[in-house]
């Protein structure tokens, strides 16, 4: 088995970022051997630390919506070379460098309004954010993703949309920021992990996932069952999937209502502990 998770909103209170509701789950789930695997729009270095809080570092990561994936020791392939941590990066994104580039020419261009992060004092990203300024400092460190708060109308954002697909980009909405990304979704993120899995294994991991926001349906169409957590945000979270779950509780307690709804007892074979 496999489960994969976004973190704010999800996993993480929106506010307080708290995940106290999970936690029983989260010792159930290692004690079982079971990954649970961090799939967000935060960054590779805001994850660092955030892992170790959650006990998961055994398990590889999607950062940025899907254009960063770390792999552990144990994931790696013989071909795949790691880091001073161990830690094998795998990026299914596009430069950095490119996306600002092309943010600065269709702002040019279209005369729009907008405030990428990387432009944004730190007081604002704490302000927009609730983060702690450690943890703000960090999510301004991008590598394939760039989160920007839209200033203006919403045919301007269509037409921005339309500009930046011609350049192989997009741009998707997560709870607070529009995010712009490379053609790598988290999607696609977590069905490169799947497959990564099932090489290893020999065998197709049962798979879920949970997500509270728009930039997390193309990762809850690619698991067998999902749950979409209701959020504050009210933006609309409709996957194309059988299987699906709507909690009624928001945050960490809709993450554990969920996992309990798919994986608790009534009618699930007991979870295998690892190999
Ligand atoms: C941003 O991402 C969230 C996730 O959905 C959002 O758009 O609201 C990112 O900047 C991320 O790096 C940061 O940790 C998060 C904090 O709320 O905001
Ligand atoms: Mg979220
Ligand atoms: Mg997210």
């Amino acid at each position: 088995r496999l489960l994969f998770s976004d973190l704010d909103g999800s996993l993480l209170d929106h506010y307080s970022y708290a995940w106290s509701p999970a936690a029983d789950w989260l010792t159930r789930l290692a004690s079982l051997g079971v990954p649970v695997i961090p799939v967000t729009s935060k960054t590779r270095s805001e994850l660092l630390g955030l892992r170790r809080e959650l006990g998961l570092e055994a398990s590889p990561f999607v950062a940025e919506n899907g254009a960063v994936v770390g792999l552990p020791m144990a994931w790696r392939h013989a071909s795949h070379s790691a880091d001073a941590d161990g830690l094998v990066v795998h990026t299914l994104g596009i430069d950095i460098g490119f996306i600002r580039q092309r943010l600065a020419v269709w702002r040019e261009r279209l005369g729009a309004h907008f405030t990428p992060i990387s432009e944004m004092s730190l007081e604002h990203v704490i302000d927009l954010t609730g983060l702690p300024e450690s943890q703000a400092r960090l999510a301004r460190m991008r590598e394939g993703s760039e989160p920007l708060i839209w200033e203006d109308s919403d045919e301007k954002l269509e037409a921005f949309h339309q500009a930046l697909e011609g350049d192989g980009l997009r741009c998707v909405r997560g709870g607070r920021f529009w995010h712009v990304t490379g053609e790598a979704d988290k999607g696609d993120a977590v069905t490169w992990l799947i497959t990564r899995f099932a090489a290893m294994r020999g065998v197709r991991p049962l798979t879920l996932a949970l997500g509270d926001g728009p930039n997390d349906v193309r990762m809850l169409e690619a698991v067998d069952s999902a749950v979409v957590i209701p959020a504050r945000h009210g933006l609309a979270v409709r996957p194309n999937q059988s299987a699906l779950y709507v909690s009624r509780a928001m945050g960490p307690d809709g993450w554990a209502e969920g996992v309990t709804h798919w994986w608790g007892n009534e009618g699930v074979a007991p979870l295998e502990p690892a190999a």
